[in-house]
């Protein structure tokens, strides 16, 4: 049609990075939206979200330029205002109180973003701080600090080699729901079919039977909370039977089976609510299996053990002869990596001020922020930067966020909205609408189950405002106390990179001038400028002499992406540890397991809370899109109808935690477990200025959930299984 284009992008909007395209009428709006079929890595796949892409970026509720608070009223600024606004707030709260008062939060879009990758860095050096705080501690956490202690590196995540694998494992997952999570594998739904397809197994353990255990071959209920036990069990069983073999170098095998010994399948039947026979059966099937891979993820890391059960997860996958090796759990090879760490990781280098709770890749738990703002002392925090987050909706006990952030001196988010959490702004710094911005998955990519690359450059010029690359680095120039332009940053950073690389023994580039190297970058802006250096230094760079010769130039000329490749075994590239093997029971894990030992003869309580994630829904910020909004995609607990009887419910219930209390609607349902219910995260929109979301605003599930519980190992927050009651809803 006249005035139509057509535009190529990686959908932003969750982890599987799927390809879209997209057409655009003459004003640049979004008209359709498709699965690009010509991406090797989703091939054509789209869900009802990546289909709203067009309406999250246009939708009229987004903010489009910064605002300003001035008391309870909100008005519109110039970007020079907006900026002089943050320089005056975080200067004054410098100034009376020193950095230590400073803090920032991180949500979960600054995974996604260009700008969260490349600049939440020196905007957290720049603050001058150890107030960061982030979604990693109400999510993945666990899992880096089992694989940094394991491997040295706590970004070494090994992921189910999805396509290849003749049986997964998969425990706290519901990619049918949310297409997939520290496993970046466009159509998830497709690629789990294909593994029964091929002859293989595919069994998920949940407190709930989801859409993704009804695809499976075996569904196992779980006791919430309790996925340690089990996966102990697996562990104890292997040895038992005599049914491991290890064939990576690997220390502490001896101490694994000692620690695993309490943990027998009968031992854990009761606190796990699985039988000790389909344990074992679970155990034999995966030593049988030609490769297996067990996967883990958000259930089992939001939870008391979350650190233990992570480790376990790749404890059996070592012991089944499947770590980095074809058909089991791999490592991602990213065309674009993070710079290699130097020195093995640790957890706990420093410990938050109030609850001493430990640091964990320099970030404190999330869980402790509102300890943080309202303990008075030294360092008390009096001013909050927030980058695309919502804990107020996110983080646990979160109307006790609510409250906290209203007494800070001052705070400024950089967001989309105007919502729940920055409402407690005093600056509020909108980033660009998509189409807007440049768009590479720098850290998801780090996790995908086939090596890929794909750069979308923004498809509608910025116009006269910033990108969000360029806010951040502006916050860091602000909160370093200079003067200078942002692009300097990059400069500097790339100046950085570059005379490391020329200074490292072995590498094609080692002893060139950088300077020369520098010239040969090209880009639009300093990002784009960044992206080249990364991918040219990278696996398959130019620089490196790979024969995908891969630079921002051919990423450009490969707009639907390119393949490079099934993973390869490459563990010896990423493990770090001081022994130079891996390390299967380090000191703090081993010291953990008492704690779990402990757990074994708690009684459970009658009912426990866990979350879910819907369709439709992306934690608490898609809510204002008709589309997205109604139908399944609605707020209610989900409880096993013998439950509702036995406690004389109909219709809502009172449901109340040690942190709080809300009354919910219900939807009985025999598909969870009796004795557990499930709330979905997110909603809760009641004071939102965005119509779609206040219409179905529903409730917060974190009212519920409480923020003096953590995982001991990493300070993670835990959602699932907390203990509620649930009481009719008086009549009259
Ligand atoms: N009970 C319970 N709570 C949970 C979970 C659970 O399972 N159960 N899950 C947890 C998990 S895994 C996570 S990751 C966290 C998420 O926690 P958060 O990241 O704090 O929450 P989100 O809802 O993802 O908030 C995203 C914010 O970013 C804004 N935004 C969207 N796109 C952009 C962008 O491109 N740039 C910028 N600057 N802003 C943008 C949105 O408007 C929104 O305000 O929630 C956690 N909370
Ligand atoms: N549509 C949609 N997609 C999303 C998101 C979203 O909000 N909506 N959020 C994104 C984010 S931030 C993340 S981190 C990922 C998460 O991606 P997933 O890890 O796939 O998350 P969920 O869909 O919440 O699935 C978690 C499952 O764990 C189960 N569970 C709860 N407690 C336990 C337990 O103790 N043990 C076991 N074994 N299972 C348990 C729940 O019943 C649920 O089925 O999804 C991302 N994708
Ligand atoms: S699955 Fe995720 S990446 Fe793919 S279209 Fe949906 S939201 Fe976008
Ligand atoms: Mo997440």
């Amino acid at each position: 049609m006249k005035g139509m284009t057509t535009a190529l992008r990686t959908c932003p909007l969750c982890e599987a990075v799927c390809g879209l395209t997209l057409t655009l009428d003459a004003e640049n709006l979004v008209t359709t939206v498709k699965g690009d079929r010509d991406d090797p890595f989703s091939k054509g796949f789209i869900c009802p979200k990546g289909a709203s892409f067009g309406k999250l970026d246009e939708d009229p509720d987004r903010l489009t330029v910064p605002m300003i608070r001035e008391g309870e009223n909100w008005r519109e600024a110039t970007w020079d205002e907006a900026f002089a606004r943050v320089r005056e707030g975080l200067g004054a709260v410098i100034a009376e109180h020193t950095r230590k008062s400073l803090a920032i939060y991180l949500g979960n879009p600054s995974a996604h973003s260009v700008a969260g990758a490349l600049y939440s860095v020196p905007l957290i050096r720049a603050l001058g701080t150890r107030n960061v705080f982030s979604a990693s501690t109400a999510d993945q956490m666990p899992k880096h600090v089992s694989s940094g202690l394991l491997f040295g590196d706590p970004l070494a995540v090994p992921v189910p080699d999805l396509d290849r694998t003749d049986y997964l494992l998969m425990l706290g997952a519901n990619p049918l729901e949310s297409n997939g999570s520290l496993c970046t594998a466009p159509d998830f739904p497709g690629r789990l079919k294909a593994i029964r397809k091929r002859g293989g197994k595919f069994v998920v353990v949940d407190p709930r039977r989801t859409r993704t255990a009804g695809l499976a071959d075996e569904h196992i209920f779980i006791r919430p909370g309790s996925d340690a036990y089990l996966l102990f069990a697996i562990v104890h069983t292997l040895f038992a039977e005599n049914l491991y073999t290890v064939d990576v170098d690997a220390n502490g095998l001896d101490d694994i089976r000692i620690a695993s010994a309490p943990f027998g399948p009968a031992a854990v039947a009761e606190r796990t609510g699985i039988d000790a026979d389909v344990i074992v059966r679970i155990a034999r099937e995966l030593a049988a299996a030609p490769t297996a891979a067990v996967y883990g993820r958000i259930g089992t890391c939001t939870a008391e053990f979350g650190t233990l059960a992570q480790w376990l997860v790749d404890v059996i996958n070592v012991l089944t002869g499947n770590l980095d090796s074809r058909g089991g759990a791999m490592f991602a090879n990213p065309a674009a990596p993070a710079p290699k760490r130097s020195r093995p990781f640790s957890v706990g280098r420093w410990t938050s001020r109030v609850r001493e709770l430990p640091e964990a890749m320099g970030e404190l738990p999330v869980a402790t922020l509102a300890d943080e703002i309202e303990t008075p002392g030294e360092g008390q925090v009096k001013a909050l930067v927030t980058v695309a987050g919502n804990p107020v909706l996110s983080a646990p006990s979160g109307s006790r966020l609510d409250s906290a952030f209203a007494s800070l001196d001052f705070m400024v988010s950089v967001d989309r909205y105007l919502n729940e959490t920055t409402r407690h702004a005093d600056v509020i710094l909108p980033p660009p609408p998509s189409l807007q911005s440049g768009h590479y998955d720098f850290a998801l990519l780090g996790f995908a189950v086939r090596n890929y690359a794909r750069y979308s450059p923004p498809v509608v010029p910025l116009g006269d405002r910033p990108s969000e690359a360029e806010i951040l680095a502006t916050l860091a120039v602000i909160a370093s106390g200079q003067d200078a332009d942002p692009a300097f940053l990059d400069e500097l950073i790339i100046s950085d990179a570059l005379r490391k690389a020329v200074a490292t023994p072995g590498l094609p580039v080692t002893g060139r001038n950088p300077d020369e190297l520098r010239a040969e970058l090209q880009g639009a802006n300093g990002m784009e400028l960044r992206l080249d250096m990364m991918v040219r230094l990278g696996p398959f760079g130019e620089w490196t002499g790979h024969t995908q010769a891969l630079s921002l130039q051919k990423l450009l000329d490969n707009p639907h992406g390119i393949d490079l490749g099934p993973l390869e075994p490459r563990l010896h590239e990423r493990l770090i540890t001081a022994s130079g093997k891996v390390e299967l029971a380090p000191k703090p894990l081993l010291e953990d397991v008492e704690r779990l030992r402990a757990g074994l003869a708690e009684a459970p309580a009658e009912v426990v809370l866990i979350g879910r994630r819907q369709l439709r829904s992306n934690n608490s910020w898609m809510h204002n899109v008709s589309a997205l909004v109604g139908g399944s995609n609605k707020c209610t607990l989900l409880i096993n109808p013998a439950d509702a009887e036995r406690l004389g419910l109909d219709g809502s219930a009172i449901i109340k935690s040690a942190a709080g209390e809300l009354v919910v609607p219900l939807e009985p349902t025999d598909t969870i477990m009796p004795g557990v219910v499930s709330l979905p995260h997110g909603w809760g929109h009641k004071d939102s200025t965005q119509s779609v979301a206040a219409a179905h605003a529903g409730v917060n599930a974190n009212i519920l959930t409480d923020d003096s519980l953590v995982d001991a190992l990493s300070g993670n927050a835990v959602f699932n299984g907390v203990p509620v009651t649930l009481t009719p809803v008086a009549v009259g």
